[in-house]
C-alpha cells in the first residue's frame, strides 16, 4: 500500500482505492508495524473518489516527509566506486572508495533536513561554482525511531562531481545546499521487506530529447540494508525516524552534465515515479 502526504491531507492507496487518514503524519509513520496499523486504518477509513484523490495528488502532493533528517549511504554499488575513482584520479582520492566499497563499515553522510527536500513534479538545484552536476537514483528507507525499516520511497541524491572530485572532504559541498534532495511520490509499505530483483530506472530529457537511460536492480548493491540501517543508529536517535537513501548504482556517462529545465525521472518497481525538473538557485 502506498501513503501520499498532500495538503489537503494523508491518503492511503490500497487496491486501486483511496482512503483519508486523520493523523499526524509523523506518529502516523514511526510505528512498530505501520503495515498492520494501515491495514485497520483501510477497514474504518474514510474513502475518497479517484477523481477526488487524483485532483489532490495532481495539486497538493508533498513530499513525504515530516521532521525526519535524511541521511543517505555512498559508494553501495561498484558502479559508484569506479565512477568516483574516475573522477578523483587526478586529485588523489580515489584510493578511499575503494577502501570504503571494500570495509566493513559502510560510508553514511548526512544529506539534508527536510526544509531541503523537494517532491515530485518540484525542482531540484544544481549548484553554480559545480561544472559537472547528476542525478543520483537511490532506493530511500523510511527507518522507525525503534530502528525498524517500515517504508520504501525513491530518493534522488543530487550530486557536484566536479567538487567531490576536486577532494573527497568537499563531500558536504557536493551534497548538502538547498533542493539537493528529492524524495518522493509516496511511501510504499509492504508486509515483507522490497525483494532484491526491484528494478530501479531513470532517464534524463533535455528539451524532450533522452540524454540518458539506465536501468539495474537492488540485487547489485554490496550491502544488505538493514546492515546500513544498523551503522545509522548505532550511537544516534531519531526522535520520529530517518530516511536513508541507499547509494547509486545508475550514473551516466563522464561527460555528461546535467543543465537548467533537464527533467529527471526515476521508477522503483512497486513504488512509482519521482519528476525532478532541474534549475538554478534564484532563476525560478
Ligand atoms: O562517496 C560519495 C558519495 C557516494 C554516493 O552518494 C553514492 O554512492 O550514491
Ligand atoms: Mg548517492
Amino acid at each position: 500500500m502506498k501513503l501520499y502526504k498532500t495538503g489537503q491531507g494523508i491518503l492511503l492507496q490500497f487496491k486501486e482505492e483511496y482512503y483519508v487518514l486523520q493523523h499526524d503524519w509523523d506518529k502516523l509513520i514511526n510505528r512498530d508495524n505501520l503495515y498492520a496499523f494501515l491495514l485497520e486504518e483501510y477497514l474504518s477509513g474514510k474513502k475518497i473518489t479517484t477523481t477526488q484523490a487524483e485532483e489532490w495528488l495532481r495539486e497538493y502532493l508533498l513530499p513525504p516527509i515530516g521532521s525526519q533528517e535524511v541521511w543517505a549511504a555512498g559508494v553501495t554499488y561498484l558502479r559508484s566506486r569506479d565512477a568516483r575513482m574516475e573522477e578523483s584520479k587526478d586529485t588523489g582520492g580515489a584510493d578511499c572508495y575503494s577502501r570504503v566499497y571494500e570495509a566493513e563499515r559502510p560510508e553514511l553522510f548526512f544529506k539534508a533536513l527536510p526544509h531541503r527536500v523537494v517532491g515530485h513534479l518540484q525542482s531540484v538545484y544544481i549548484r553554480k561554482d559545480s561544472a559537472w552536476n547528476v542525478p543520483e537514483p537511490e532506493l530511500a528507507l523510511y527507518i522507525n525511531s525503534a530502528g525498524a525499516i517500515q517504508a520504501y520511497t525513491i530518493g534522488n541524491d543530487m550530486s557536484s562531481r566536479s567538487i567531490e572530485g576536486e577532494n573527497p572532504l568537499y563531500l558536504p559541498q557536493a551534497k548538502v545546499y538547498d533542493k539537493s534532495a528529492g524524495l518522493g511520490p509516496c511511501l510504499y509499505i509492504s508486509e515483507q521487506p522490497i525483494p532484491i530483483e526491484t528494478g530501479i530506472h531513470m532517464t534524463i530529457h533535455r528539451n524532450e530529447v533522452k540524454m540518458y537511460e539506465g536501468n539495474t536492480t537492488l540485487k547489485q548493491m554490496k550491502r544488505l540494508l538493514p546492515e546500513l540501517v544498523s551503522y545509522l543508529y548505532r550511537e544516534t536517535d531519531f526522535a520520529t525516524g530517518s530516511f536513508l537513501m541507499t547509494g547509486t548504482c545508475l550514473v551516466p556517462p563522464a561527460d555528461f552534465t546535467l543543465q537548467a529545465n533537464d527533467v529527471v525521472t526515476i521508477s522503483i518497481d512497486s513504488i512509482g515515479t519521482l519528476v525532478n525538473y532541474v534549475a538554478v538557485k534564484g532563476s525560478i
